[in-house]
């Protein structure tokens, strides 16, 4: 239940992009889990007689998987992430998805999460491998719910055992950034496809849509070549290297440790926006500067996902964390004196996206959610962020999770 002050609902931005799509019947207890790999990719799934620790399992496979990247069914935090073990699972990693369910993803190679750090849906998590008690390498799988594996239900229909299904783990990323005219921001989602799409809001017109990245990479939105309009660009979290699009091509930055999650902001204040990254691990972010050094900002816990934003409207940008749990944005911003200063802002529903921009175009960004069941976007509009005087916009934009 959302209780905002004001609802402001403006015509012209919710018509173009009202869509109702048809809610598919669920059957599942719990969370709605997709397959574990990016959407698109065909696996086989097998359990047999004797698999440990239950039939249930779920042994994934197809041609030259090792090193294939290995995805989030549902999202999540990251409980446990063993990069060490040779016995039994090998390198595995167990997500708790609440309500007292989880899943576990056995015999990794590499393992790119930390414990504690929230997990998007179809956000990577490692690498399919053939560690521990294994003899070829094969993703193997479990749901659990309190403690015991359960039948693997996959896209609200129950798992046929020993099928080859292809992944319908398609998720929308929510994102926004002056994309096109003048100052206020578009609503922006990264469709997460094999070929991945940004799709830019445009009132009265079809979004635009710029192909760019791949189903497992992270997108990153920034001003790269300092002419006043957001550029695209993704973040592959397995390699730590950005891809930034400009009009005269790309640029390949390699930045940041695997895991990594990507940010990018005009650190300096020169127009021109660099990237960064936050290390959930850590709970740091590492921000890159134009000449290559890096300067390192710890801010909020682990479980917190990044934002960035200036908040303050001096020109650069500042950093942020949402704590999905509470739905509270933590804000970092530096004064003329070097005083660092935080200030929190409750907005959105637990489980809300985090998504910034300025809304207005007051050049002082603003915060915002996106709402994964109903793919809302809720604008918290105000002088400043922190202002408790506020009204809210809500946009439908991007497919319903
Ligand atoms: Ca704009
Ligand atoms: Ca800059
Ligand atoms: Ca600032
Ligand atoms: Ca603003």
């Amino acid at each position: 239940m959302r209780l905002p002050l004001l609802t402001v609902l403006p015509a012209a931005l919710l018509a173009p992009a009202l869509v109702v799509l048809a809610t598919p019947a669920h059957a599942a207890p719990g969370a709605d889990h997709e397959m574990p790999f990016p959407c698109g990719q065909e696996w086989t799934g097998t359990t047999r007689s004797n698999h440990s620790p239950s039939t249930r399992s779920i042994d994934w496979n197809r041609a030259d998987d090792v090193d294939d990247p290995v995805v989030a069914s549902a999202p999540g935090t990251v409980t446990t992430a063993n990069a060490t073990s040779t016995k039994g699972y090998g390198h595995y990693v167990v997500v708790d998805h609440g309500g007292g369910e989880s899943t576990l993803y056995a015999h990794l190679n590499a393992v790119t999460v930390a414990v504690g750090q929230r997990l998007d849906q179809a956000a990577q998590l490692g690498t399919v491998g053939s560690t521990g008690n294994s003899t070829g390498a094969h993703l193997h799988y479990e749901q659990r719910a309190s403690g015991s594996v359960q039948t693997a239900w996959f896209g609200g229909a129950e798992f046929v055992y020993g099928s080859t299904q292809r992944s319908t783990n398609c998720v929308d990323v929510p994102l926004a950034a002056n994309m096109i005219g003048g100052a206020p921001a578009e609503l922006v989602v990264y469709r997460r496809e094999a070929r991945s799409q940004f799709q830019v809001l445009r009132p009265g017109k079809a979004p635009k849509v710029r192909r760019f990245g791949t189903a497992t990479d992270e997108p990153v939105l920034g001003d790269w070549d300092g002419n006043g309009v957001a550029n695209i660009g993704v973040f592959t979290p397995a390699t730590a290297t950005f891809a930034l699009k400009l009009a005269s091509g790309r640029t390949r930055i390699a930045f940041g440790a695997a895991g990594d999650q990507p940010v990018a902001g005009d650190w300096d204040g020169d127009g021109r926006y660099e990237v960064g990254v936050r290390r959930p691990g850590e709970a740091a972010f590492h921000l890159r500067a134009a000449d290559g050094s890096t300067t390192s900002v710890p801010l909020g816990a682990s479980s917190e996902l990044a934002v960035t934003g200036d908040w303050d409207g001096d020109g650069r940008t500042d950093l942020g964390t949402f704590d999905q749990s509470t739905a509270t944005f933590t804000l970092r911003r530096v004064d003329a004196e070097g005083v660092v200063w935080t200030a929190q802002v409750q907005f959105g529903e637990p489980g809300d996206l985090p998504v910034t921009g300025d809304w207005d175009g007051n050049r002082v960004t603003d915060v915002g959610v996106w709402d994964p069941a109903t793919a809302t976007f809720s604008e918290r509009r105000a002088a400043q962020p922190t202002a408790a005087r506020a009204t809210t916009a809500r946009t439908v934009f991007g497919r319903p999770r």
